[in-house]
């Protein structure tokens, strides 16, 4: 991102003697733990070295004026007063609101504000721009308006809350823990209930992560809600034979297993899945530490089989990208995030990958009549100010 052409555009929105400060916030990949981490489980993100920008100043005012430069799908300027209790009809606008308020809830006495939004991250894909987007908030505001003691796992905690309370997505802490704490070249190892955190370095060579992106847009909402809902089932059945269980964490598939009669079939089979997702984070953080690249591709190929056939949060053309890449000897490969489309991660031989690509564009483009879009990884490092 051009960080000069991004302050001419906000001079250009807001007045060509402004003179913004630059934030940054990544979007993330996960390698494996999905939906494990509002179970209190285990998973593996890392920042990735693409996200949201935000160029913003205080303007002296009660009253914050927004402009998201890359908008299409809805008007691209908003503006509110601070004390305002109206939460925004534009989605986007909502992400932005809800950083405010909750950083005015921190004591923090938050003033009028311009800021100026873009990024590089293509929305609904499964990269976290949300969390990317509110993180950035979150930081700028803590440092433009706060007594710089910024404490990242309080912003994670706070960015989460944004979603609960403004978005009603009753999500995890894993895509604002990993926006906020992302280092380059690392993966995180994440323990959900404690928040400790192991950074992991990752070391593919011969091999390369790459992302598929299905372009089928997911606006995680009430799909997501109802996973959650049939974890909670899950372990209302455990607590009752097993007191003192308090998370699907503490489960073990035997005790799932000796439940399955107390619950409807769907919460077992979605219950079970998150039992053996935390296991598999565990053991793609021995593989790692091995460089067993073979074993690490055959978890991410066992996690998909869970997502699509236990969790039930894939989509066919999800599934079929991940069809291809076994047929194509691909070493592992699964949808990654919140689930019902976004992107597939795929871990593949250097020598393979040419004709990888080549041979799932298009055989997805024959088959969807539109064509999916190549990513390589990058992982980079977490919320930061560039300016
Ligand atoms: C979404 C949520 F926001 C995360 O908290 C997490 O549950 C993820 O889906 C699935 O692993 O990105």
């Amino acid at each position: 991102m051009d960080i000069q052409f991004l302050k001419e555009s906000f001079q250009e929105q807001f007045g060509k003697d402004s003179n913004p400060r630059v934030f940054f916030s990544p979007g993330r990949i996960n390698i494996i733990g999905e939906h494990t981490d509002y179970n209190l489980g285990f998973v593996c993100p890392a920042a990735i070295d693409k996200g949201i920008y935000v160029a913003i100043q205080p303007n002296g005012t009660d009253t914050v004026n927004l402009f998201a430069k890359d908008q299409k799908d809805e008007p691209n300027t908003y503006s509110f007063k601070i004390s305002s209790a109206e939460l925004p009809s534009l989605r986007w606008a909502k992400y932005i609101f809800g950083a405010t308020k909750e950083t005015a809830g921190n004591n923090v006495n938050v003033q009028g504000y311009n800021a100026l939004v873009t990024g590089d991250l293509p929305d609904g894909a499964g990269l976290s721009s949300s969390a990317a987007l509110v993180c950035a908030f979150l930081f700028a505001l803590d440092t433009l308006f706060g007594n710089a003691d910024t404490d990242r796992f309080k912003l994670a905690r706070m960015g989460q809350a944004v979603e609960h309370k403004y978005l009603g997505l009753k999500c995890g802490i894993m895509d604002q823990f990993a926006s906020l704490h992302g280092k380059k070249d690392n993966l995180i190892l994440l323990d959900c209930r404690s928040l400790d955190y192991e950074y992991i370095p990752i070391n593919t060579q011969g091999y390369r992560l790459v992302m598929l992106n299905t372009c089928v847009k997911h606006a995680l909402g009430t799909e997501y809600n109802d996973r959650r809902q049939s974890c909670e089932n899950g372990v209302a059945a455990l607590e009752k034979a097993y007191p003192g269980i308090g998370s699907l964490r503490d489960a073990t598939i035997a005790q799932i297993d000796s439940v399955k009669d107390s619950l409807s079939e769907t919460d077992y089979r979605r219950s079970r899945y998150i039992i053996q997702e935390d296991d598999r984070v565990l053991q793609v953080r021995s593989a790692l530490r091995d460089g067993n690249m073979q074993k690490l591709g055959d978890i991410l190929y066992a996690g998909h089989d869970g997502e699509s056939n236990w969790f039930e949060i894939s989509c066919s053309e999800s599934d079929y990208i991940v069809r291809i890449a076994k047929e194509c000897g691909v070493t592992g490969a699964r949808q990654m995030g919140g689930g019902f489309g976004g992107c597939v991660i795929n871990l593949v031989k250097e020598q393979l990958y040419d004709s990888y690509i080549e041979t799932v564009q298009k055989r997805f483009l024959d088959k969807f009549g539109h064509n999916l879009l190549v990513y390589p990884i990058s992982i980079g490092q977490g919320t930061n100010q560039l300016l």
